[in-house]
């Protein structure tokens, strides 16, 4: 395999031809199409196009070029058919915050909490990378949906990219290939997303949106949210900025069924944080007691949600624009996932875990026995004696969202589903209880603003300091925070009922340093105390911070060694410790804060 991550240039065009692809452009795909197709190409000049069609035969075509270039290793066919371990090159592990751009003609457009460029003098900094960058490689042309087709939201985009790694994702993560060119017809409306490895080199790695062209140019990376470029660039940045213009949402947020015995059927959409919790919460299995009550959840959207206020109801409704999973891996195993580990067990990409002798992968916390030896994430012999780990902390899995045994039965439902609560929340080991309930609408929005996570290793810099992160959307807002949060607030306007708001934290530790919450399926018994307060059932009791359930509000039955009353417990103190760090995000702000926000804020000390 490839060590340095830089997939290798096709050394003749002529190894193509045992291939059954399509090297000029289908019937299909129209003018404007060609038009920008062709003036990407004299700009990278690529010595070979692959026009994608989405097909299962071209999809073999591409894992079996994939294998015999090393940028992917085939697994063990008979325990895992269908997958393909890839590894990235070790600079290039996880989404690069600091070398992502918002470029617009003017700084105000994108606000405080985003890098800005003039969109010029981008065009012209990127063109000079992307200047003959693909010569001597092979430039993959990938047409996509984002969102149900046939959904008034859907989006279509196409990548043209030099990674095989990305096409090949890019069919697992979005609905690729003829559907697009059918969805497009003979419009100009596309996102124009140009995506070059480069040289994999941190110094020349640039993610660039141009939110007023519909235009994303990635370049120098490979990994997930730099390089598939309909996730995060287009499903979030470009996305959640058209929404502020047309009046929908688009969020990162998880989104998910329960089905109370006797059938009753409720959505909720849930913001963590990058590896805080989503993929984990969206396929929860609820515990036994609960399944023989007839308890079932089902998963929409594991990382990203549209969502619009339905006219005829006033309610809000939300689709999942993404067609796959690109979750993390350490952690996940049968007790933790089940749901997760059935879907990666076939027809799914590996990124950067540990290859076992017999084929089969591993990374920390699959088996609680840790193997004899294994090859690690950066293809180096490993064993338990090894100082790295095995897998790398943000190793990830790519598989259909089709093998999920949980899927929702409206995943592909371009209406949609309609959404009756809104969960916030982060990683947080101290000051901040299990789970509490906003007063209403607006002060839901400022417990999502001031959002406060530790950080992960889902982002390249220091891992589990708290920052502010709005919404879970920091890094993914593609304008102005202000803008932002002002179309949350007047959101609320456009519904006649809307959903209630609340915040979580699974992550509160003890003196000892130890969770103090079972977490994973066991938060079942947190979601049905809130699904009941979306119907107007539960208890709560009013407190500074919210609506707050006591221990005999949740059904705790079976669960040892979990003191709720403690884990719901914070003091005075912890709420104005809490406050002053959420001064950073005020002071982010600055005069452009909106009033509700420091209303809000007003209120939260009076009540102190
Ligand atoms: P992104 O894909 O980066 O957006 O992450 P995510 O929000 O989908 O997070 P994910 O569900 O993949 O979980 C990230 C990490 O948190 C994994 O290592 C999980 O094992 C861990 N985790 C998830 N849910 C829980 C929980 O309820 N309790 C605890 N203690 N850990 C959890
Ligand atoms: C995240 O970091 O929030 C992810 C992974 O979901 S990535 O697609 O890389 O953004
Ligand atoms: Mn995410």
């Amino acid at each position: 395999m490839t060590q340095a991550g830089v997939e290798r240039r096709s050394s003749s065009a002529g190894n193509m031809a045992e291939f059954p692809f399509q090297s000029s452009p289908p019937l299909a795909a129209n003018e404007c199409v060609r038009k920008w197709v062709k003036e990407c190409v004299a700009m990278c000049q690529p010595s070979n196009i692959i026009w994608c069609d989405g097909s299962l035969p071209e999809r073999q075509a591409l894992f079996d070029l994939g294998v015999k270039q090393e940028i992917f290793t085939r697994l063990n066919q008979e325990k895992r058919p269908g997958c393909y371990l890839h590894r990235s090159n070790p600079n290039d592990v996880a989404r690069s915050e600091h070398l992502t751009f918002i470029c617009t003609p003017g700084e105000d457009m994108v606000g405080p909490t985003n890098n800005w460029m003039e969109s010029k003098a981008a065009y012209a900094k990127m063109r000079g990378l992307f200047e003959g960058c693909m010569r001597g490689r092979t430039m993959y042309v990938v047409p996509f949906v984002m969102g149900p087709i046939g959904s008034p939201l859907a989006k279509v985009g196409i990548q043209l990219t030099d990674s095989l790694y990305v096409a090949v994702s890019m069919g697992i993560m979005t609905r690729m290939g003829e559907i697009a060119w059918k969805q497009l017809g003979d419009s100009d409306e596309f996102t124009r997303c140009l995506h070059s490895l480069g040289d994999v080199n941190p110094d020349r790695r640039y993610i660039c949106h141009f939110p007023i062209d519909n235009t994303i140019w990635s370049f120098g990376s490979g990994y997930g949210g730099n390089a598939l470029l309909g996730k995060k660039c287009l499903a979030l940045r470009i996305a959640s900025w058209l929404g502020e213009q047309q009046g929908w949402m688009a969020e990162h947020m998880l989104l998910m069924g329960t089905e109370a015995p006797g059938g009753e059927k409720t959505y909720v959409a849930a913001a963590f944080p990058s590896s805080c919790g989503k993929t984990n919460f969206a396929m929860l299995i609820p515990p036994e007691k609960f399944r023989k009550q007839g308890w079932k959840v089902t998963t929409v959207g594991d990382d990203i949600v549209w969502m619009w206020v339905d006219e005829s109801t006033g309610r809000l409704r939300a689709i999942n624009p993404e067609a796959g999973y690109f979750g993390v891996v350490p952690g996940t195993n049968d007790d933790s996932n089940p749901n997760a580990m059935e879907a990666m067990s076939r027809d799914t990409i590996f990124t950067n875990v540990a290859l076992l002798p017999d084929g089969d992968v591993w990374w920390e916390g699959k088996t609680k026995e840790l193997p004899a030896q294994a090859i690690d994430w950066t293809g180096k012999p490993w064993t338990p004696a090894s100082k790295g780990k095995a897998a790398h902390p943000n190793s990830r899995f790519t598989a259909p969202m089709a093998n999920n045994p949980a899927l929702d039965p409206a995943a592909n439902d371009p209406n949609g589903v309609p959404v009756s609560g809104i969960i916030f929340g982060g990683r947080r080991s101290r000051n901040v209880p299990l789970v509490f309930q906003a007063f209403n609408w607006i002060h839901g929005v400022y417990l999502g603003a001031t959002l406060g996570s530790e950080t992960t290793a889902a982002a390249t810099g220091q891992v589990g300091v708290v920052r502010r992160d709005p919404m879970a959307m920091l890094p993914f807002i593609g304008y102005n925070i202000r803008d932002y949060l002002v179309h949350w607030f007047r959101m609320r306007k456009r519904m006649t009922d809307c959903p209630r708001v609340f915040h979580v934290n699974w992550f509160r530790k003890d003196e000892t340093g130890k969770f103090m919450w079972p977490g994973f399926g066991e938060n079942m018994r947190v979601l049905k105390w809130i699904i009941d307060r979306c119907h107007g059932r539960a208890y709560a009791r009013e407190t500074v911070l919210g609506w707050m359930p006591r221990a005999q509000d949740i059904d705790l039955d079976g669960l040892v060694g979990v003191d709720f009353e403690k884990i719901q417990h914070v003091g005075l103190d912890e709420v104005k410790t809490e406050l002053v760090s959420q001064e950073e995000l005020f002071l982010k702000l600055a005069g452009d804060l909106p009033k509700e926000m420091i209303f809000q804020r007003e209120l939260l000390v009076s009540r102190l």
